[in-house]
């Protein structure tokens, strides 16, 4: 697949750098093996998210990542319900939400970057979720669809064209921040070899695939994308 991201030299069409950022959403060990909310093969994405963080960095690119950032008693822990456990669903507000393990609780362990993850190429990060009773599935916006974490006007402010997206979790955050790019006009390509999902309930990585592609998000992997890096 050629993206026509980009820009032309030599005939060949390259990532115009200076347009693009790439976004790292939720690499915290909550949601790699061992973790509270653990999805399967979730280091998995660590290694090329870094030779990607580093070749943007390297070329002058802007690297943002996203955390995962609940207080004690976030309303998506099913443990501050009663009589709720992991997966049931309720609905508040007439929003639907999945109750999860607590998970990414602000300054323990879980929340942190996973250690494999280098920090160093990252210039922004964006915490989310971090109000008691919403939760935030999108580095944009947080569920209620209108409150702005602040990422976008960061982005904005920078002329950027395209976004880039790998992380956790393909059905969830990797889903919503993808849907919210692409709602909000930027270019949007999932790195399809640095996502993995939750697949709760069944079918879900699935369903949000198809979402994605129904809505022009693009598919690429690492490795091409590396190739095409300015
Ligand atoms: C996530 C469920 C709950 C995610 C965050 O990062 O995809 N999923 N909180
Ligand atoms: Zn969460």
């Amino acid at each position: 697949m050629q993206l026509d991201l980009i820009c032309q030299r030599d005939n060949t069409v390259y990532m115009d750098i200076t347009k693009t950022v790439l976004l790292l959403v939720d690499v915290q060990n909550d949601f790699c093996p061992g973790g509270a909310l653990a999805v399967q093969d979730g280091d998995g994405i660590i290694a090329p998210l870094n030779r990607l963080a580093a070749a943007f960095a390297a070329a002058g690119g802007r690297v943002a990542a996203t955390q995962d950032w609940h207080p004690q008693g976030h309303f998506s822990f099913a443990s501050s319900h009663t009589d709720k456990k992991p997966g049931d669903i309720i609905t508040l507000a007439s929003r639907e939400q999945v109750l999860w393990p607590d998970h990414c609780v602000q300054g323990e362990s879980g929340s942190a970057f996973h250690s494999g993850l280098d920090l160093t190429p990252i210039n922004m990060i964006i915490r989310k979720g971090f109000r008691k009773d919403l939760d935030s599935y999108s580095a944009f916006f947080e569920n209620d669809r209108i409150t702005p974490t602040g990422l976008a006007g960061w982005i904005q402010g920078l002329g950027i064209e395209t976004i880039i997206i790998g992380g956790l979790a393909t059905d969830y955050c990797v889903l919503y921040s993808a849907m919210d790019s692409q709602r909000l006009g930027f270019n949007t390509v999932i790195i399809e070899d640095a996502v993995r999902g939750v697949n709760y309930p069944a079918g879900s990585v699935e369903k949000a695939i198809a979402e994605m592609r129904a809505a022009n998000i693009r598919f690429a992997d690492s490795a091409q994308l590396l190739q095409e890096l300015c």
